[in-house]
Parts: structure tokens; C-alpha cells; sequence
């Protein structure tokens, strides 16, 4: 087991996914988007799930695709990345309509596609001591996995066009400090860090982050209008969960909610 790509652990609602090539600073083949997919999947349905850690074994999140990984040969013809591209956007498109919430936990630098799912995640703590690097351009590509729609939209046009065309590593705290990512920590609070977040939320309205996840999504296309209809239409269905009833129940009472999580 300890020499599978994409490790998993599950216990007390929190499912641990570790990209575990720490001796390539989990650089990401093929095959391991493929098992990375399938762990997603599993997460998404499982009722023992009900938050997501996505971290890198060793000292480093994830360098990005790996370049050697056969994609890319001397002397060969040059490769469709676009094909590559087909195993590697399924992950992102599931991370960010995975009905629970995903808290990226970056140990250490973060580079091309491995910034970008970091950046997928709802929520992303960085070590103090990890970078994010869009190393795109220093190899002639563009930032995939989704990073030039989310780049710009967390940390402005001019920041994003920066980062990507000058491909150089950012700090977590400037990370934090540019609203790239939630939150810097110490590199010796970090793994106690996700913990808390991981198991807060695995006590939480699991169903309500859904929607909340949906609400987002939303926002990112819809007008004031359209998003005040979707809010609507959202806040219905939250109000029917047993989780709302359980909320302001407990609230009334001046008690500690204790969420199912479920949606009905
Ligand atoms: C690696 C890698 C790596 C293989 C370190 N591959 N081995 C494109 C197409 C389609 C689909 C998806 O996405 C993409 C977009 C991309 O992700 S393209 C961007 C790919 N990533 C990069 O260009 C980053 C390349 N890596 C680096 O620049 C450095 O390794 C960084 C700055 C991340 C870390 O530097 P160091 O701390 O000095 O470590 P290192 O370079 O010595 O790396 C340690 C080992 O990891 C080393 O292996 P070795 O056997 O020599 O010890 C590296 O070759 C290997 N490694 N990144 N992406």
C-alpha cells in the first residue's frame, strides 16, 4: 500500500488523499489522476465521507505533470496535451462539484497542475514554508487544470498575469496576504491545523457546504438576478434538511448543533 500513488485513509467522516511520489515531489502521471479520480468518486458517495484532505507525501505538494512521465519524448513526435489535459480536468471539474467540502493541505511547493488543485479546493492552508509556482510558461505552456479562470478571479488580472507569465514561486504568506489562498501557518501547525478544520467540518451541515459549493459555482457566471433566483432556489432545499431544523433548534435552546449532515 505504502507504494500506491494516491494513498487513502478514512476515519471519523475525514477522507485523507496523499499524493504519494515523494521522491519526484509527487509529480502527477497519468495513472495517478486516474487513481485520484476514483478515490474522488468514492468520497463523493460515501456516507462515511464528509470532508476531503488532498496533501503531498514527503516535501512537496505536487510539482505538477511529470515530464517524464512519457508525454513528452526526445526526438518523438510531439505529444497532444490536449488528449493529457482529458485525465487531468475530470479531477478538477469533481473537486469542485464534490458535494462536500475539499481542504487542500500544502506541505511544501506547489508547481504547475499541482498549484491548480490545490487552488480547486474549497478551502487551501499552506505550510509557511511552501511556495506556488504557475512553472507553465517555464517550459512554453499555458497554466492549465483551471488556473487562468481561477488565478484572476482570487487574485485579480494584473497579480494573475504576473504569476503566470513570470512563472516565479510565491510565498504562502504572500499567498495569504493576495487572497490566493485561505490561510499560512507554521509548518510544525500545520498537520494540527487540518486536523481541527477536517474534523470541524466533519461535524458539519455537510449537506449545506453542497449547496453552498452549488451557490458559487453559480456565482461565477450568473448575473445579481440570476444569483438572487439560485440563492432561492438553494435556500429551499437547505431549509428542508434536518440539518437547519438541527441548527436553529440548537441555537434556541442554547445547545451545540450536532449536524447529520444528510439531506433528508
Ligand atoms: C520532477 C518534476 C516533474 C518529473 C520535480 N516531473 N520529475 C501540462 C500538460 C498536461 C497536463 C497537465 O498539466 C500540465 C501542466 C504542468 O503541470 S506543466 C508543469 C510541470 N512542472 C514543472 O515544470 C516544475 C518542474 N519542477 C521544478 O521546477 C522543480 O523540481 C521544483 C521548483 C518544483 C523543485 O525544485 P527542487 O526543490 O530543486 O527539486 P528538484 O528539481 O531537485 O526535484 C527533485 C526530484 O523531483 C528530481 O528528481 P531526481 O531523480 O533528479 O532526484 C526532479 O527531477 C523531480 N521532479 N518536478 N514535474
Amino acid at each position: 500500500m505504502a507504494n500506491e500513488p494516491v494513498l487513502v485513509s478514512a476515519a471519523d467522516g475525514i477522507t485523507r488523499l496523499t499524493l504519494n511520489r515523494p521522491d519526484k515531489l509527487n509529480a502527477l502521471t497519468r495513472s495517478m489522476m486516474r487513481d485520484l479520480q476514483s478515490a474522488l468518486e468514492r468520497a463523493a458517495v460515501s456516507p462515511d465521507c464528509r470532508v476531503i484532505v488532498l496533501t503531498g507525501a514527503g516535501r512537496a505538494f505536487s510539482a505538477g505533470q511529470d515530464l517524464a512521465d512519457g508525454v513528452y519524448v526526445k526526438g518523438g513526435p510531439q505529444p497532444d496535451l490536449g488528449l493529457v489535459l482529458d485525465q487531468y480536468n475530470p479531477v478538477v471539474r469533481r473537486i469542485r462539484t464534490l458535494p462536500k467540502p475539499v481542504i487542500a493541505a500544502v506541505n511544501g511547493i506547489a508547481a504547475g497542475a499541482g498549484t491548480s488543485l490545490a487552488l480547486a479546493c474549497d478551502l487551501v492552508f499552506a505550510a509557511r514554508s511552501a511556495s506556488f509556482m504557475q512553472a507553465f510558461a517555464k517550459i512554453g505552456l499555458i497554466p492549465d487544470c483551471g488556473s487562468t479562470w481561477m488565478l484572476p478571479r482570487l487574485v485579480g488580472e494584473a497579480r494573475a498575469r504576473g504569476l503566470a507569465m513570470l512563472a516565479e514561486p510565491l510565498s504562502a504568506e504572500k499567498a495569504e496576504a493576495w487572497g490566493l489562498i485561505w490561510k499560512a501557518v507554521d509548518d510544525d501547525k500545520l498537520a494540527a491545523e487540518i486536523d481541527a478544520a477536517a474534523s470541524r467540518f466533519a461535524a458539519g451541515p455537510t449537506y449545506g457546504f453542497a449547496l453552498q459549493k452549488q451557490a458559487f459555482a453559480g456565482s461565477a457566471h450568473n448575473t445579481l438576478d440570476a444569483q438572487l433566483d439560485l440563492e432561492r432556489a438553494l435556500q429551499s432545499k437547505a431549509g428542508a434538511s434536518p440539518d437547519y431544523e438541527e441548527g436553529v433548534g440548537a441555537f434556541l435552546a442554547k445547545r451545540k448543533p450536532s449536524f447529520s449532515g444528510r439531506e433528508s
